[in-house]
């Protein structure tokens, strides 16, 4: 009976003139919204607000606030850099002290338990990057329901466990510039495999969800073979990109990396194994820790957006919400010297769009 059904499936989905959609690991199964397969700029629809509401916030309005950020995990290029951000526009603002302060791995767990002790000591805002959206949530809801401004960035919770979110980019943008940049060096039917952190982390699975469903509609004879985790670990990052590369030999012609750290562990390894210009890298990463890679041809694109103005944007949106200037059914926030940013899907504040470093522009940055 199930043999039936599922011949029947099939035979419907091909009369339907729909492929199956592949399915890559580590992607999450919420909605996706491809792009175009060109330029042309998606259209997204206002919605309303979705996020959550704290309780009983005393007024704070244009007074001095203590605001703890507790990103992933502190230590690498990218939180170092999402940090300074926040800290400029503490500084600019004159009425905000925040720290960074978190786990060194990341580590969900340990991420909790920061947020917890801050939650105890008493803090007027928290700014978060999530390992996990829904793990975070029950500790987050604690901190709405004592009052305290809750703001998240670069890695989402769940909606209703935080009041806004701050995104580096659209999810749908940061998959079509990295398919799009895989295709262009492997071609349209090479095939690749994806180093991220975990298969639960909220953004890393987000983008690996829209680049499937952007490779199925626009590069469909591009073949993924597998995903691998990396946490944020370098050496971990390094060796599972090794493994890849040992493991389906001249099959394998690109490897996407889906964090800051494994990007450039990924280049280190296809540089180790002697097959710059034979397997391509595409991935995000700060062009800071790519320029070696980029700048001997071993590595051609890199995406990212800019995380200093990430934190910066989330410490003003951090100021917006606890000055009562910001509230649910806005539609844009002014962030300091980044003007007005769009609120989209609800409750997400929109930086910009994913920019790509090349050979050509990447000596421009410092970051
Ligand atoms: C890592 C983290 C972060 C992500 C970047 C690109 O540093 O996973 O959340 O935005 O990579």
């Amino acid at each position: 009976m199930i043999r039936t059904s599922l011949i029947a499936a099939v035979a419907l989905s091909v009369m339907a003139g729909t492929a199956w959609a592949q399915t890559w690991t580590g992607g999450d199964d919420l909605p996706t919204s491809p792009l175009a397969c060109d330029a042309t700029p998606a259209t997204a629809a206002a919605k309303p607000y979705d996020g959550a509401e704290p309780a009983n916030v005393p007024d704070r309005k244009g007074k001095e606030i203590t605001v703890v950020d507790v990103p992933k995990l502190i230590g690498i290029g990218y939180f170092n850099a999402t940090s300074k951000g926040i800290a400029d526009a503490a500084k600019e603002l004159g009425n905000v002290s925040v720290k960074t302060d978190g786990p060194t791995k990341a580590n969900i767990d340990e991420q909790i338990t920061f947020i917890d002790n801050y939650i105890t000591s008493g803090v007027d805002g928290i700014l978060f990057a999530a390992n996990d959206p829904v793990a975070i949530a029950p500790v987050l809801k604690k901190a709405l329901s004592k009052g305290i401004n809750v703001v998240g960035y670069d890695a989402n919770s769940t909606p209703d466990a935080r009041q806004w979110f701050v995104n580096q980019a659209e999810f749908n943008g940061i998959a079509k510039a990295l398919v799009d940049n895989m295709a262009k060096e492997i071609g349209e039917d090479g095939a690749f495999a994806i180093v991220t952190s975990t298969f639960t982390t909220p953004n890393q699975a987000r983008w690996i969800a829209e680049m499937a469903a952007y490779a199925e509609k626009c590069h469909p004879n591009m073949k993924w073979l597998e995903t691998v985790e990396a946490q944020e670990d370098n050496v971990l990052s390094f060796n599972q990109a090794s493994t890849l590369i040992n493991k389906y030999g001249d099959e394998l012609k690109g490897l996407f990396g889906m964090t800051s750290v494994a990007t450039p562990a990924s280049a280190e390894a296809v540089t180790q194994a002697g097959k710059c210009g034979e397997i391509a890298v595409v991935g995000l990463a700060t062009p800071n820790a790519m320029k070696p890679y980029v700048e001997k041809d071993c590595v051609t694109s890199v995406v990212l957006w800019n995380p200093v103005d990430l934190g910066y944007a989330a410490m003003h949106v951090m100021r917006a919400v606890a000055d009562g200037a910001l509230k649910p059914g806005a539609t844009s926030v002014t962030a300091g010297k980044l003007g007005e940013l769009q609120v989209i899907n609800g409750s997400e504040i929109l930086l910009g769009a994913p920019f790509t470093f090349t050979k050509e522009n990447i000596g421009g940055f410092d970051f």
